[in-house]
């Protein structure tokens, strides 16, 4: 069976866990605690990257959250998350790409400002600016339908759709974007969501952790 190493608190592993549940396939999960384990020899060998999530199937292991997707919807048919139009195809890409460039550091910068783990007024002007240019963008891409896509759910709406609701927690509304803003929560009514949302325990208890992992992540 599948092995997923992950973390219900990571974004990153949590495109990976969504789509597994989504396509229905079956796997072992595998939670790496992030308070050091990452490092530890046996995760290294896995993973020289100490990241999450890592994919291992029988012997073949794979890093890296868009290419264990690429992985999973090549290999299992079933509930397909890529659309085949050229046109449609090349949107999930782009939106997948924009979200973890351009997105995710600016949600670890606003993230890392609100909790206090630092204090750089400018950057997080900075930050606030370059997520409206992004939710400006992504609701230029979406029409009636809800996903960004398809007529139905691809992995542009697992990869953009697990980062975009933090924004208004993080003092960017979606108010002003009603599309982006009802396919959001939409998205978050789907029992995969709901299932792959952290808990506010959860993340509570992961706060020392998440110190570490964003001063590096800001440092980079
Ligand atoms: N590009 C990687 C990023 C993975 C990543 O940064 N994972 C974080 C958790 S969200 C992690 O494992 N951090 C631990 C560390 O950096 O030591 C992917 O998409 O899989």
């Amino acid at each position: 069976m599948l092995k997923l190493y992950h973390n219900p608190i990571s974004a990153n592993s949590r495109r990976v866990w969504i789509a597994l549940l989504e396509k229905e396939i079956p796997f072992e999960e595998i939670v790496v605690k992030l308070d050091g384990d990452q490092f530890a020899p046996e995760f290294l060998e896995i993973n020289p990257f100490h990241h999450i999530p890592v994919l291992v199937d029988d012997d073949f292991i794979l890093v890296e959250s868009l290419a264990i997707l690429d992985y999973l919807e090549t290999k299992y048919s079933q509930n397909p998350l890529l659309p085949i139009d050229a046109k449609a195809l090349a949107t999930v890409r782009m939106v997948e790409m924009v979200t973890v460039n351009e997105l995710s550091p600016i949600l670890t910068r606003l993230s890392s400002e609100m909790m206090g783990f630092t204090k750089e007024p400018e950057k997080l002007e900075q930050a606030k600016q370059k997520a409206q240019t992004v939710v400006e963008f992504f609701e230029g891409l979406l029409d009636e339908r809800p996903y960004f896509s398809s007529n139905c759910l691809t992995r542009a709406d697992i990869v953009a759709g697990t980062m975009i609701p933090w924004l208004p927690s993080l003092g960017v509304p979606l108010d002003n974007y009603p599309k982006l803003n009802a396919s959001s929560k939409l998205l978050m009514q789907r029992e995969t969501w709901q299932k792959t949302q952290p808990s506010q325990e959860a993340l509570e208890a992961f706060i020392p952790q998440m110190e570490t992992l964003m001063k590096a992540q800001l440092t980079k």
